[in-house]
């Protein structure tokens, strides 16, 4: 059976982004065609300007969430990556096969990095050193493939380049894992800057919908939309990006191909009202399930210890094999 490892970091509130991005996938194919591995990975967190007591906060918030969205921990691994220390023993492995020139040209490092700077926070050499940590995450469990949203996909390179050098220089250890990315939401855009990613640690939250937003927020979100004074409802992406956001979301959610659905549209204040309610359904039955769970907190720590028993019996064996590989002598 095929191997998937994906993860999610605690950097701010989950958004639609990640659920049409990652979650859903997560929840409605991978736990049930394969041996799957979800974690939120916490570690990552670390590596921007951050406050200790947010992150272990949204660290319990994203684990209850995933669980909310569906995923059954009877059918697939859900932990936390710091409680599996073969993450950060293979990490450095792995430091060791990656050049510096190679992390440096990262996309997100450098937003990310001058993100940073440009706040006056300095920048983390845990930032530059966070796709190598990632990769240490995948092949620490020779996940075949990681199902990831489109911002994710040149990390998911670097992990198969340190494979096949890792390999190549010490003897076959890894799996070369894939990207794998969803047919709609590999790239759900802010709502109030359609030239950008939702992200969840953005500043300016109006044009990000979170998962645990209320219905009316959902609504006065989607409806403050940017659009454009263009005639029509088309869908094109380059040229007109925040209607195609919303015939994105419109499709994600209620399905069809978003070029369609353009032409049943004579204007942008239908349009906005059917994906905002096409959103509130979908989102409504994870707030409800978050709810329940939230309050049973013993429950989700559970099902976490659990996750990382399994999951360190997974990684332990293949981070061992890579020590002996590489050079380091085994403990007597
Ligand atoms: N806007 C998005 N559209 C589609 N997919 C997305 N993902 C994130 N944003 C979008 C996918 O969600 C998964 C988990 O993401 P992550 O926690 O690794 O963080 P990220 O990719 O760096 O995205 P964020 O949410 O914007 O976080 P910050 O703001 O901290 O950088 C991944 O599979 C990702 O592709």
């Amino acid at each position: 059976m095929k191997r998937i490892f994906s993860g999610i970091k605690p950097t701010g509130h989950l958004t639609l982004g990640n659920y049409l991005g990652a979650v859903r996938r997560w929840v409605e194919e991978e736990q049930y065609r394969t041996d799957a591995l979800f974690s939120v990975v916490d570690l990552h967190a670390l590596t921007v300007h951050h406050d200790p007591a947010r992150v272990r906060r949204l660290t319990l918030q994203a684990a209850t969430l995933l669980l909310a969205a569906g995923l059954d921990p009877a059918r697939c691994t859900v932990f936390v990556q710091s409680h599996v220390d073969e993450h950060t023993r293979l990490s450095y492995l792995l430091e060791c096969t990656a050049a510096d020139g190679e992390l440096r040209r990262m996309i997100q490092y450098r937003e990310k990095a001058s993100r940073a700077e440009a706040a006056g926070q300095g920048v983390r050499l845990s930032l530059l050193t966070y796709p190598v940590l990632m990769a240490a995450d995948i092949l620490a469990y020779g996940a075949d493939e990681v199902p990831v949203g489109e911002d994710q996909t040149q990390h998911v390179e670097l992990a198969r380049d340190l494979a096949v050098r890792f390999n190549g220089r010490y003897g076959h250890t890894f799996t070369v894992p894939r990207a794998t990315q969803p047919r709609v939401g590999a790239r759900v855009m802010d709502l109030r800057d359609p030239a950008s990613k939702m992200g969840k640690s953005h500043e300016s939250t109006a044009g990000i919908v979170y998962l645990l937003d209320d219905a009316d927020t959902v609504r006065r979100k989607v409806g403050r939309a940017v659009t454009d004074s263009g005639s029509g409802v088309v869908y094109d992406r380059a040229e007109r990006p925040g209607p195609a956001n919303l015939l994105d979301l419109l499709a994600a959610c209620g399905g069809g191909d978003p070029r369609d659905l353009a032409g049943g549209y004579a204007s942008y204040g239908a349009l906005k009202k059917d994906a905002a309610e096409a959103v509130v359904e979908l989102l409504a039955p994870v707030r409800e399930r978050h709810a329940e769970l939230a309050a049973d907190p013993a429950y989700v720590g559970g099902v976490l210890r659990e996750g990382a028993e399994r999951a360190r019996a997974m990684a332990r064996p293949r981070v061992d094999t890579a020590y002996r590989a590489i050079g380091l002598l085994p403990p007597a």
